[in-house]
C-alpha cells in the first residue's frame, strides 16, 4: 500500500471536482483528484452546453476563459415556440446585458485537464474502489485502487464531487441526511447531428406530442432534444423517427425548417430533480450533482456545479489561510438558497414546457396561458431571463481576485 498526503481529496473529475481543484492550487492549496472512469472519456461524453454569464466571468477569471472566448458562442436570447408561433425572449435587454455562452462541457473538461497537466497537479483517471474513512475527525483518508496497486490518501477535507451516481453522498450517516426527490417520468433523447445550425439561437418547444429543443454545438455539429418516455429503447427510435418528431412538434407557419444531418450520437436521459441536504458532513463536503441534480430544461446543473465549488474553495482557502471557519462552517447554508432557486427555475421550465404524464385538458390550457404569459409580460420575461443567465454568484465567492491569482501563475486572463 502507498501511502501519500494532500490538503483535500477532491473524488470525481466532473466540472465540480476538476474547478475546485483549480480553484485551490490558485490559492496555494494541494489536492488530489480521484476519478472512476478514463481521461478519453471524461473528455468525450456529451452533457452540457448552456453556461451561464457567471461561469463564463469565473472560468475567464481564474484563467480557464482562452478557448472558450474563442470558441463558445454568446446567446442574448432564446426562442418559445408554442401553437406553431415563436417568440424571442431578449435576455440582454431584460438583464441589463448578461448573456448565455454556448460551450460543451467536455470542452470546459479538456480545458480544466489540460490545464492541470500542465500545471503538474495529479489526477488519477480509472482509479477504482474509492472508501472514505474517518472524515468525522481531523485526520480524513480516502482509499483507492490505481494501477493494480492499493493507494492511501491522508488529506485535510474530502470534496464529494462524484455526481449523482457517486459514493460520498452514500456515505454521510442515513440519519442527518434529508433529501428531496421528484421524478417527472419523461425523458429526454438527445442527439448530435453534423449540419449547420437550423437556428441562431436556441428554440424551447412545447407541443402536444412533446416537447423539443433546438441547441447548438459549432457551425458544423447541432444539438436537439426530444422529450420521449424515459424507459424507451433507443431501438425504438430510428433517425427518420426523430426526424419526423422533430419537425412535427417544431412546425411554425414562417418558411423555416429544421436542417437535417448525419445523426452521429444518441441518447436517452430521465428527467429528476433532487436536493440532499445538508451538503457537509465533517470533514466531508458534497457539491455539484452528487448533492443535487435539475432537469437539464433549465440548464442549471453545471452552473450550480461551479457556483459550489467557488464557495467551497473560498471556505477552504480560508480556513487553509488563517484557521477560520466561517464560510466552511455555513457552506450548505451559503449554497442552498441558490440550489433551490435553480430547482424552482428548473422544475418550473420543465412542467411548463413538457406533456406530463396524466396531463388533462384543463392543465394543457393551464400552460398555453402560463407561456402566454412569460411572452406576453415583461415581467414575467424578465424573471425567466434573469434565472436562465443565472443570478450572480455568493458574495462569498465574489471577492476573491481571482483574476490576479491566475495571472501571478501565469495563465491567460
Ligand atoms: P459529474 O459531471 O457527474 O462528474 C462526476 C464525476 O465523478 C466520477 N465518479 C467517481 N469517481 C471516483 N470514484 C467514484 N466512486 C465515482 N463515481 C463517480 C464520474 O465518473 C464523473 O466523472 O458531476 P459534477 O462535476 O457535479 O457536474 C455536474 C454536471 O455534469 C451536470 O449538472 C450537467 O451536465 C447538467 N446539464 C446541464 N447543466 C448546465 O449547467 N447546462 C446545460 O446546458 C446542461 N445540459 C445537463 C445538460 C445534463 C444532461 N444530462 C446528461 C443529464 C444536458 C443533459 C442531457
Ligand atoms: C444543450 O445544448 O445541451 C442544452 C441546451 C439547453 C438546455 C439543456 C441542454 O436547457
Amino acid at each position: 500500500m502507498s501511502v501519500k498526503r494532500t490538503q483535500v481529496a477532491i473524488i470525481g473529475a466532473g466540472p465540480a471536482g476538476l474547478l475546485l481543484a483549480h480553484l485551490l492550487d490558485l490559492r496555494g492549496i494541494t489536492s488530489v483528484v480521484l476519478e472512476a472512469r478514463s481521461r478519453p472519456d471524461v473528455e468525450t461524453t456529451v452533457r452540457a452546453g448552456v453556461l451561464e454569464q457567471n461561469t463564463v466571468d469565473l472560468l475567464t477569471a481564474c484563467g480557464l476563459g482562452k478557448r472558450l472566448q474563442r470558441e463558445g458562442f454568446i446567446h442574448h436570447g432564446i426562442n418559445i415556440r408554442f401553437n406553431r408561433q415563436t417568440y424571442r425572449i431578449n435576455m440582454h435587454a431584460l438583464t441589463g446585458g448578461r448573456a448565455i455562452t454556448v460551450y460543451a462541457q467536455h470542452e470546459v473538461l479538456k480545458d480544466l485537464i489540460a490545464t492541470s497537466v500542465e500545471m503538474g497537479r495529479q489526477i488519477h483517471f480509472e482509479a477504482a474502489d474509492v472508501k472514505l474513512h474517518d472524515f468525522e475527525s481531523e485526520k480524513p483518508r480516502v482509499t483507492y485502487r490505481h494501477a493494480g496497486q492499493d493507494h492511501e490518501l491522508l488529506c485535510d477535507f474530502i470534496a464529494g464531487c462524484d455526481g449523482f451516481h457517486g459514493i460520498t453522498r452514500q456515505a454521510f450517516p442515513k440519519a442527518l441526511l434529508r433529501t428531496y426527490e421528484r421524478n417527472y417520468q419523461i425523458g429526454w433523447l438527445g442527439i448530435l447531428v453534423v449540419a449547420p445550425p437550423s437556428s441562431e439561437e436556441l428554440i424551447y418547444a412545447r407541443h402536444d406530442r412533446g416537447f423539443a429543443l433546438v441547441s447548438t454545438r459549432s457551425p458544423t455539429l447541432q444539438r436537439m432534444y426530444i422529450q420521449c418516455d424515459p424507459r424507451d429503447d433507443l431501438a425504438t427510435w430510428p433517425d427518420q423517427r426523430i426526424w419526423d418528431e422533430l419537425t412535427a412538434r417544431l412546425e411554425t407557419p414562417e418558411p423555416w425548417e429544421i436542417i437535417k444531418g448525419e445523426i452521429v450520437q444518441k441518447n436517452i436521459v430521465s428527467m429528476r430533480s433532487f436536493v440532499a441536504e445538508p451538503m457537509q458532513h465533517g470533514r466531508l463536503f458534497l457539491a455539484g450533482d452528487a448533492a443535487h441534480i435539475v432537469p437539464p430544461t433549465g440548464a442549471k446543473g453545471l452552473n450550480l456545479a461551479v457556483a459550489d465549488v467557488s464557495v467551497l474553495a473560498t471556505g477552504l482557502a480560508e480556513f487553509v489561510a488563517n484557521t477560520r471557519m466561517d464560510v466552511l462552517n455555513h457552506y450548505s447554508g451559503i449554497c442552498l438558497p441558490r440550489i433551490w432557486r435553480a430547482q424552482r427555475f428548473s422544475a418550473w421550465m420543465t412542467t411548463s414546457l413538457h406533456l406530463l404524464p396524466g396531463m388533462d385538458d384543463y392543465q394543457k390550457k393551464m400552460q398555453l396561458a402560463e407561456l402566454e404569459q412569460v411572452v406576453s409580460s415583461r415581467a414575467a420575461a424578465t424573471t425567466l431571463s434573469e434565472n436562465y443567465v443565472g443570478v450572480p454568484l455568493p458574495a462569498e465567492a465574489m471577492g476573491i481576485p481571482w483574476a490576479q491569482l491566475a495571472a501571478a501563475r501565469g495563465l491567460p486572463v
